[in-house]
Formats: structure tokens, C-alpha cells, sequence
């Protein structure tokens, strides 16, 4: 296994960090994210493309693209983690190895949230450590190039 570029996908609202309820999801903003992301992965040695949308279709779309492209996939699909059935789909049709993200704890927050229809298509969930989710996500893809 040779993970060398990693796709990372964030659902709806996430272009809106730290504009609302900073007690849930911080005070820093998207664009703090994208930053906190392409360090991350460059400590790592390996190369990350970022993608937001508030769109299903749209996310659906773009891990269509992502095969033959990616080597790796970390997700955060937002509100679509409980709703969505085409997003695990998508994921599974292109077999690409998946990580899922969030950075609230799920577990702990509402009822509607515990339940996650894309875990199945990932690998590993990590949820409730804020951005260190997203390094802790790419660090244990660039592991996998360790075990397999
Ligand atoms: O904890 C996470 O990362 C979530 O995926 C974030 C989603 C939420 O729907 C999931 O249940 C858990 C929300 C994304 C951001 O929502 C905002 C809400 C208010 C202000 C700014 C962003």
C-alpha cells in the first residue's frame, strides 16, 4: 500500500467554522482548517487536496473523480453523516480507503447524530478532537503504507 495523495472532503456548513457555536466547533475558521490540513499532511510527506461543499451530489461527484486520482480519502460529510445512503455508495464504488471525520463527538450530542450511515465505507471514525481529527485521520493513512 502506497498512499501518496489524499482527497479531503467536508460537507455541508463547514465553510462556516467559527462564525456560530465556537462551543461546539471552536473558533477557528475554514480557512484555518485548509491550512491546519496542508501542514498536517505535509509533516507527513504527502500531498492533500482539499474539497467543501454543501451539495450531496456534488460530494458524490467528486469521489467519483477521485478514483484512479487518490490514494486516500478523509471525510467529514457533516449533517449528510445522518442522512446520507449515496455518500457511503460512492465510496464504496470506488474502493478508495476512506477515513471519516468529525470534529464535535458525535456519540455524545444529539440522538439524530449517533448515527452514522458513512462509517461503514470507512476504514476509522475519529470524532470530538477538533482539527487534530484531520491530522490524526492522514497520519493513520500514511500508517497503512507501514503495514501493508
Ligand atoms: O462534528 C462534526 O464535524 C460534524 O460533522 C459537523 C456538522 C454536524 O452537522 C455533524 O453532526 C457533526 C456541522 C458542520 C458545521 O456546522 C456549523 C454550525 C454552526 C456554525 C458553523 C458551522
Amino acid at each position: 500500500m502506497d498512499i501518496k495523495k489524499i482527497l479531503v472532503i467536508n460537507g455541508p456548513n463547514i465553510n462556516m467554522l467559527g462564525l456560530r457555536e465556537p462551543e461546539i466547533y471552536g473558533s477557528k475558521t475554514y480557512g484555518d482548517l485548509l491550512k491546519f490540513i496542508d501542514a498536517a499532511a505535509a509533516d507527513m510527506g504527502l500531498e492533500a487536496h482539499c474539497f467543501q461543499s454543501n451539495s450531496e451530489g456534488a460530494i458524490v461527484d467528486e469521489i467519483q473523480r477521485a478514483h484512479g486520482i487518490y490514494d486516500g480519502i478523509i471525510i467529514n460529510p457533516a449533517a449528510y453523516t445522518h442522512t446520507s445512503v449515496a455518500i457511503p455508495d460512492a465510496l464504496k464504488a470506488v474502493g478508495i480507503l476512506a477515513v471519516e471525520v468529525h470534529l464535535s463527538d458525535i456519540s455524545k450530542r444529539e440522538p439524530y447524530r449517533r448515527i452514522s450511515y458513512t462509517s461503514e465505507a470507512c476504514l476509522k471514525t475519529i470524532a470530538g478532537l477538533g482539527f487534530e481529527g484531520y491530522h490524526e485521520a492522514i497520519r493513520f493513512l500514511k500508517n497503512l503504507n507501514k503495514s501493508a
